[in-house]
């Protein structure tokens, strides 16, 4: 079965993990394993994982496709530059609440990788700040979606597309 790697990456807090628990639930019947640790304050400490078989309109094919979040820490550079040297494709998740230098140095991260690879912008918690039509135009060379994780909004959309512009861009080369 091919195989199809997308990495979620953004600022700590940013709603990676919060992404990845909706997907899960969601997609339940297509799951085939999560794996998640955490400290007691809910911070990813090393791997948040999800793995699906999803079967693809038009083909007969089922593809895994392995969802990460990347960890924060520092400690674990080593460990984030394999992940996103072997990545498909990349959904950035932007965390208005926090600096958007923050944000943009924490993008800054996939440069080298997103030259050849697709990556979907998603601008998270807006729930609970309402304008981000400036962040907006800051990605606005990439495909951005708006959403709110907590409450499930934009989760799906995100995901299906940069499942597709993965596909399109070629997998399992
Ligand atoms: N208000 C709000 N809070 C969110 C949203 N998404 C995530 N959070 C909260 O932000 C915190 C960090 O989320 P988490 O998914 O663990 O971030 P990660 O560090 O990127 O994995 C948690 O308390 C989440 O409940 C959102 O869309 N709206
Ligand atoms: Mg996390």
């Amino acid at each position: 079965m091919r195989e199809i790697f997308i990495v979620y990456h953004g600022l700590g807090m940013a709603g990676k993990t919060t992404n990845l628990e909706f997907l899960s639930s969601v997609f339940q019947n297509l799951k085939i394993d999560r794996f998640h640790q955490s400290t007691v304050e809910g911070r990813t400490v090393y791997l948040d994982m999800l793995l699906m078989a999803i079967k693809i309109k038009g083909s007969e094919e089922k593809l895994k496709v392995r969802l990460f979040s990347t960890p924060g820490q520092e400690r674990f550079s080593v460990v984030r530059s394999w992940i996103f040297s072997n990545a498909d494709g990349f959904v950035f998740i932007v965390d208005p609440t926090q600096h958007i230098d923050e944000n943009l140095r924490s993008y800054g991260e996939l440069r080298e990788y997103t030259t050849k690879k697709p990556v979907v912008i998603q601008i998270n918690k807006t729930d609970i700040v309402g304008e981000v039509d400036s962040l907006k135009k800051i990605f606005g060379n990439r495909t951005v979606f708006t959403a709110s994780a907590k409450n499930g909004v934009g989760v799906r959309e995100t995901f299906l597309t940069i499942l597709k512009e993965v596909i399109e861009n070629g997998v399992g080369k």
